[in-house]
């Protein structure tokens, strides 16, 4: 069985700088996802929670997420601590398609996956720390079971007699024998590089998962305001001498029979495409 997850996108959260464009680009990077589990054969989508900020979630992403979700794939979603589960919450005004199944309770309760395959999800119910799933918790079922929640780091997923828990909260990835962390998708603060974004998960009959990360970001291009094109060199007797492409483009227009102003204006705009490729 193959489970596309990921976690902590924080649709409506708030940036530094360019922060319409990159709210713009988280919707952006969700599409991507949905595409990628139809690309990949995915037989469900998981969201470890922190889907978006429920202090700053607009009517219009509500309206978004119903759409992106109405898909002929299933998708379960487990609240997080900044999208937790409430009266007022998103999770409870959207009128979800029939595919999408919302875990609301907070402790961990049971659905089939498949059959032997259970997904074990819960939710976070305030805005507090997320919490210890795990505490107390043992599995009473046989087969293959698997968990789906947001919070810290479980310190023994084995003893609970689950095979793999996918999880949200930690935005650094992941990967250990027993759980996941995908990271935040999309970068929220500058440094966050490395290999995040959605994980394909294979579930195999022994319980064991591997995994392939894919980069869906879409906001990764507006972390940092654009550089401005840096001015055309002026010394091109040194460009000349240059062993390079830059080089030997330079020699080939002087040597040419243009114009003066021709080789200057070819010389300006073909260093500057060399210099952007
Ligand atoms: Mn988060």
């Amino acid at each position: 069985m193959k489970l596309l997850l990921f976690a902590d996108l924080h649709l409506d959260t708030n940036f530094d700088h360019n922060g319409p464009a990159r709210r713009k680009a988280q919707r952006e990077t969700l599409g991507r996802i949905v595409e990628l589990a139809f690309e990949e054969k995915a037989d469900a989508l998981l969201c470890a929670g922190d889907l978006y900020e429920h202090d700053r979630f607009s009517p219009d992403t509500a309206a978004f997420l119903r759409t992106a979700f109405d898909v002929d794939l299933r998708v379960y979603l487990a609240p997080g601590d900044d999208d937790w589960y409430g009266p007022q919450s998103l999770y409870q005004q959207v009128d979800w398609s029939p595919n999408v199944h919302v875990f609301t309770e907070d402790t961990l309760e049971p659905v089939d996956l498949a059959d032997g395959i259970t997904l074990w999800g819960g939710a976070n119910c305030a805005p507090a720390p997320a919490k210890g799933f795990l505490d107390g918790f043992a599995v009473a079922r046989g087969g293959v079971n698997l968990a789906l929640f947001h919070g810290p780091e479980p310190e023994d997923i084995a003893i609970t007699g689950l095979d793999h828990a996918f999880l949200g909260h930690v935005h650094t990835p992941s990967h250990a024998p027993h759980h996941t962390y995908p990271g935040n998708p999309d970068p929220l603060t500058p440094g966050e590089t490395g290999d995040r974004g959605a994980v394909l998960c294979t579930v195999h009959e022994d319980g064991t998962v591997s995994r392939k990360t894919f980069d869906v970001s879409a906001g990764r291009a507006l972390l940092m305001p654009p550089a401005e094109p840096s001015p055309v060199p002026l010394h091109l007797g040194a460009l000349a001498d240059e062993r390079t492409v830059r080089g030997q483009f330079v020699r080939d227009v002087e040597a040419s029979s243009l114009d003066l102003p021709t080789k200057a204006r070819v010389l300006a705009m073909g260093l500057r495409a060399l210099e952007e490729r």
